[in-house]
């Protein structure tokens, strides 16, 4: 299995470090990009990492995936909540998906507790902060080493 993992962040995740940090810290997107990429090397594992504030890109990302990747983490942000066409996006994709939230949903707003994309995420992390995504890329690692192994 491939060791090119993509990193995918969904809406307003740009102005991280800006927007509401008593709930998403101060860490920046780019601060992120930097300490998943140095995980990476050490892991031995491409990333590619994206954001974007809309849906379909996120959707042909995941598409792109499909042809070369090994794993996807993703933080759909507010798509996690809404969107059936990210979900259906990622049920076709064969590989490890694991789901990234900065936040502790559960602990938040009711309409945040329910994710369309945790009915394909094979692991879900929330409210870990900016490092649930070094946890991700640990887990994607995991479960790639382990299919090469089989
Ligand atoms: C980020 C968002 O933008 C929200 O819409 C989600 C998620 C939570 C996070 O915690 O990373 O509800």
């Amino acid at each position: 299995m491939s060791h090119l993992v993509y990193v995918l962040n969904g809406p307003n995740l740009n102005l991280l470090g800006k927007r509401q940090p008593h709930i998403y810290g101060h860490e920046t997107l780019a601060d992120v990009e930097r300490d998943c990429r140095a995980l990476a090397t050490e892991l031995g594992l491409d990333l590619r990492f994206h954001q974007s504030n809309r849906e379909y890109e996120l959707i042909d990302w995941i598409h792109e995936a499909r042809e070369t990747a090994g794993g996807i983490v993703i933080n759909p942000a507010a798509f996690t909540h809404t969107s059936v066409a990210i979900l259906d996006a990622l049920n076709a994709f064969d590989a490890p998906v694991i789901e990234v939230h900065i936040s502790n949903v559960h602990k938040r707003e009711e309409f945040r507790h329910h994710s369309f994309v945790s009915r394909r995420a094979d692991g879900v992390i929330a409210g870990f902060g900016t490092q649930g995504y070094l946890l991700a890329l640990r887990r994607v690692a995991r479960l790639i080493a382990e299919k090469n192994t089989e």
